[in-house]
This record gives C-alpha cells, sequence and structure tokens, in this order.
C-alpha cells in the first residue's frame, strides 16, 4: 500500500472537505478574491496567482493536494490573498466544529472491543487457549467497518496471561481461506513451538488445526502473531497480547492498574486495540494510583507515545528489567517492541495520550487514530 493509499483512508473526511469546498465553488472565490484585491498589482503579479489558482484547481480535480503526506512540508496550496475577517472567523469555526465534535463523542462505543482477557481452560493441569482464525468485518470506529482477519472475533485477539512456569497449550484453528501459523514474539520456546512456517513446522493449511505446548519460559509483555504472509496477516488483525507474570514481581512493578495498549498501523489506520478514535478505550484511574502501560507495536512504523501531564517510568523493554528505571513523556515504540512504563497518577484530568507522529494523531477536521486519554480521577 503506498503512502497515498494510507493517507487516502486515514485522512479521507479532510480531502473530502477539501473536495466539497471546491464543488461548492468556495475554492473560486478564493481565487476571485485574489484577482480582485490584486487589481492593483502587476499583470506579472496575476499571472503568478492564476497559475497557483490553477494548480490548486488541478490538485482539487484530482483528488490530491501537494501536502498530501501531511508533512507540514512546503508544497501545500495557500490562498494567495487573505479573506475577509469574517470568511477566516467562519473557516475556523466549522474547523472547531469538527474538532469538538470528535472529542465530545470520545470514546464512542463500537460493536466489539478487542483484547479481551481469556479465560484458559485448565486440562491436566495445562492451561489450554483455543484460537480460532477467521475474516470478519471489524469496527475500527463508529459505523467505519474493515476487512480483518481476527483470533475468535477479536482484533487485537484474546490477551492471554499466564505465569512464569505454567504449562500452555495454544490450539490453533485456521477458518482463513489461506494458511497460518502462530509465533509467540519474546517467549523463549523450544525450537519446534516457535511458529515459523518452513523453519520450524508446516503452514496451517485453510481447515486444518494445529496444537502448540510449552512451559512459559520468560516472564514479561510478550505477544503472540501470525508468522505467515504476516504484513497481511498481522495488518489485518492476527495478533494479541501474551503476557507472563513474574514468579516474584519486583517492587518497582507494582501497579493498581495493568492496562495492555498494542499499536498496529496496517490496513485498518493508525489504531491504539484495534481502534482508531474517538473509539479507542481511555485509561481511568483514582488520584494516587500507579498505572502499568505496556505498549506493544505490532505495526510496520515507529510510534512515539506521549503523555500529558504526567511523566512515565520505564522499567521493561521486551519483557527485560531496566537496570535502572528511567523517566520520559515520550516513548518511542518500534515495530516489534514492548515497553513496560508506571505511571504515577498524581494529576487529576483527562489527559491527552497518542502517539507523537502527529500525522497519525490529527488531520484538520480533529483527532483520530492513535489517541486516547489517561483520566485521572480526584
Ligand atoms: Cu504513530
Amino acid at each position: 500500500m503506498s503512502v497515498q493509499d494510507t493517507n487516502e483512508k486515514t485522512a479521507a473526511p479532510s480531502r473530502r472537505d477539501f473536495l466539497r469546498f471546491s464543488a461548492l465553488g468556495l475554492a473560486v472565490p478564493i481565487a476571485g478574491m485574489a484577482v480582485s484585491a490584486c487589481g492593483g498589482g502587476s499583470a506579472a503579479e496575476q499571472k503568478a496567482e492564476n497559475a497557483g489558482n490553477a494548480a490548486s484547481t488541478k490538485a482539487a480535480a484530482s483528488g490530491t493536494h501537494a501536502d498530501s503526506d501531511h508533512s507540514g512540508g512546503t508544497m501545500a496550496a495557500n490562498p494567495a490573498t487573505p479573506a475577509s475577517a469574517a470568511e477566516v472567523r467562519r473557516r475556523a469555526d466549522e474547523m472547531d466544529a469538527h474538532h469538538e465534535k470528535g472529542i465530545k463523542a470520545f470514546p464512542a462505543k463500537t460493536n466489539v472491543m478487542g483484547n479481551q482477557l481469556m479465560q484458559p481452560r485448565i486440562v491436566n493441569g495445562v492451561k489450554v487457549f483455543e484460537l480460532t482464525a477467521a475474516r470478519m468485518q471489524w469496527e475500527t470506529e463508529p459505523g467505519k467497518f474493515v476487512e480483518a482477519f481476527a483470533y475468535n472475533g477479536q482484533v487485537p485477539g484474546p490477551q492471554i496471561r499466564v505465569t512464569e512456569g505454567d504449562r500452555v497449550r495454544v490450539v490453533l484453528k485456521n477458518n482463513l481461506d489461506q494458511s497460518t501459523a502462530i509465533h509467540f514474539h519474546g517467549l523463549l520456546v523450544p525450537i519446534e513451538q516457535d511458529g515459523v512456517p518452513f523453519i520450524t513446522q508446516p503452514p496451517v493449511k485453510p481447515g486444518d488445526s494445529y496444537t502448540y505446548e510449552f512451559t512459559v519460559p520468560n516472564a514479561g509483555s510478550h505477544m503472540y502473531h501470525s508468522h505467515h504472509n504476516s504484513a497481511e496477516q498481522v495488518g489485518k488483525g492476527l495478533l494479541g497480547a501474551f503476557i507472563v507474570a513474574p514468579r516474584r514481581p519486583r517492587a518497582v512493578e507494582r501497579a493498581d492498574i495493568d492496562y495492555v495498549m498494542i499499536l498496529n498501523d496496517g490496513s485498518h489506520g493508525y489504531t491504539l486495540n484495534g481502534k482508531g478514535f474517538p473509539a479507542t478505550e481511555p485509561i481511568v484511574a483514582k488520584l494516587g494510583q500507579k498505572v502499568r502501560v505496556r505498549f506493544m507495536n505490532e505495526g510496520m512504523m515507529i510510534h512515539p507515545m506521549h503523555l500529558h501531564g504526567m511523566g512515565m517510568k520505564v522499567i521493561d523493554k521486551d519483557g527485560y528489567p531496566q537496570p535502572m528505571p528511567w523517566m520520559c513523556d515520550t516513548l518511542n515504540v518500534a515495530p516489534g517492541e514492548r515497553w513496560d512504563v508506571i505511571i504515577d497518577c498524581n494529576n487529576p484530568g483527562t489527559w491527552a495520550f497518542h502517539c507523537h507522529i502527529l500525522p497519525h494523531a490529527e488531520t484538520p477536521n480533529g483527532m483520530f487514530g492513535m489517541v486516547t486519554a489517561l483520566i485521572v480521577q480526584k
């Protein structure tokens, strides 16, 4: 998928409005104003402006605008002449109304949430998790459905939580129309349980099942995901959290709330736990509580996650304790990485919590994608 394709999906509202303005002739009045306001200008100036207007019109007609990557880069079309104060105010009000609508809708309801804690079946002391991979339509934000590959009808798949030393069995049923396999990302399992087709096992064909079983070797925030046609399969939702509690927790990891935040950026757009703002889930804590956030990046891009109002104490990287915990307010989470942080909720309020690559979080029409909030209640 090209950058332009991604942009058209995620930034559709702004593009639509751009086209709508054009359709209503609002781009033309800008051009008209430019000419009349510059009536006293030189012929050369007018010619330059007309060329600019022609470029804008051409961009509108082709459905693109020059700053299509939202980089803030230099080529965005600008009106040649300032609009009237009333027109500026009208446009500002219109833009602000879009922003306000998004904020007011948060947290917006969608039909199913992913990443739900899964209770295993216990069979002779073994914790058994059954995962069925199948296609479905997934609602990333109200009314926006995308083609998904999901485990047990959830994106991300069900959240697995076990303890170091547990015996675990994962039974994969493949109801997809392509082969698949599960890799346990971060778990130091024996080679035959590593889930990589043609390296450690045959692919699991459509209609077939495959059983993984191992004794959970290492604590930490790990993941499970497809390791077959993975750009498509993981991008479309075959992923989940595999959290291993240590036998002996450290004092530094004590927390009142333990929250998993899985980042993704495939064909579903920019998502936190399978949802885009305003359908993302706020984290709610009481003043004085400690929140552990386990960031996991299942996407293909880096996402610097930024929290307003409070710092984050980084305690673990990929399940490995940091020799010395350290503080930050923006934490870069690269593909495949897991970072565990502790937030001391000492500042009441509803704090924005978002990816700081701004085109992953906001368009001219308001916030979207990788945005949520940490709500600290008094
Ligand atoms: Cu991002």
